[in-house]
């Protein structure tokens, strides 16, 4: 069985997005594989973040994880900074990866072109690096998530054949892999736009009360005339609806057209504001239960030492190739 990674950083509230591009699925697949899942909290220091707010972020996204059932027996569960094979490795690797196909990254680029250009810091553009070592230090050969993060994974594609042409078979091959419906979940408000936890406008966060995702459904920009149908070109904000719809009652888009022929926008936001509250009301509810538990540092702690163990036999096998004394 081969093994399965991804994570997820702490810059912000969780998203419908986040949701159902990667959580709900980790979850589903988290038993066809030795699954590791994470936060990462290192990554989310390449922009600026309150110490608070990265502490509580965290911890929160451990508790969704949970709380969608990720479970700690099958999925080994940790925080990036618990393990420091991820820094180590990340000192070695960062001189494998190049300083042109990293400021080619799309990432990079949007995040860079917001900021002041005297202070992007070093971190935001070595990002891929350390994704990289996330992921190749647990042999992970699967890699579920976004669309928005398939390009990371390519990279980290590039380092690894890059590495074992140089120093024989020492990393494991990963693949990017994405949920058939709902791998680019859009804005609410601009469904051009991707929903994305650090440009809040048009997004459902998995902490709104259960009204407030209603009405958010309900004022969600739609398209010209009044059909449901899958269209993303003509109708990017009802083909965005259908993809929620779908992916959390597992309707095929031809099924969704069939339901509401003849029906009016309205009918079908409302459907869709039942399927999300449906979802959310039981998710919300164990999220509170978990929060209020203590369950989380436990996991946290056990994670990481299981962690820590397959972390540190890939870096010793790296610093061994590569010729570092000792090792
Ligand atoms: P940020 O806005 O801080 O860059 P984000 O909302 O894009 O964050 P990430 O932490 O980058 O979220 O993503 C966590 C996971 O959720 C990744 O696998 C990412 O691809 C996925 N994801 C994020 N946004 C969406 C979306 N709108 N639709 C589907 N999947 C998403
Ligand atoms: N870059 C990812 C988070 C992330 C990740 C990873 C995902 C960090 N390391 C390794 C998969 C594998 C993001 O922004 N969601």
């Amino acid at each position: 069985m081969d093994n399965i990674l991804s994570g997820i950083k702490p810059t912000g509230k969780l998203t419908l997005g986040n949701y159902i591009g990667a959580i709900k699925n980790f979850a589903r697949i988290q038993n066809e594989g030795d699954t590791f899942v994470f936060i990462a909290d290192l990554h989310a220091l390449t922009l600026p973040i309150e110490p608070e707010d990265l502490r509580n972020n965290s911890r929160d996204i451990a508790a969704y994880y949970l709380a969608a059932g990720l479970d700690p027996k099958s999925t080994t569960i940790f925080l990036q900074s618990d393990v420091p094979a991820h820094s180590e490795l990340a000192v070695i690797m960062q001189n494998f990866l190049y300083m042109g196909e990293l400021s080619r990254m799309t990432q990079f680029k949007d995040k860079a072109q917001k900021m002041d250009n005297e202070a992007i810091g070093l971190g935001l553009f070595a990002y891929p690096v350390l994704m990289a070592c996330d992921i190749v230090l647990y042999n992970s050969k699967r890699i579920p998530v976004g669309e928005d993060q398939v390009q990371h994974v390519e990279l980290c594609r590039d380092l690894v054949k890059r590495f074992n042409n140089r120093y024989g078979d020492t990393l494991v091959m990963p693949r990017a892999e994405m949920v058939k419906v709902g791998k680019r979940i859009m804005s609410l408000s601009d469904p051009t736009k991707k929903m994305s936890k650090s440009d809040p406008k048009g997004d459902i966060f998995l902490s709104d009360d259960l009204n407030v995702m209603r009405k958010k459904i309900m004022s969600a920009v739609t398209d010209l005339g009044h059909e449901i149908k899958y269209d993303v070109e003509n109708k990017p904000g009802i083909s965005n609806l259908m993809t929620i719809y779908s992916a959390l009652t597992g309707k095929e888009f031809a099924e969704i057209e069939k339901e509401f022929e003849g029906k009016g926008y309205g009918d079908f936001k409302r459907a869709v504001a039942d399927a999300v509250i449906n979802e959310m009301e039981p998710f919300k509810k164990r999220y509170e239960e978990i929060i209020s538990s203590g369950l989380v540092d436990e996991v946290l702690e056990e994670g990481a030492k299981k962690a820590s163990v397959i972390a540190n036999e890939t870096l010793a096998r790296v610093q061994k190739a590569v010729g570092l004394y000792h090792k």
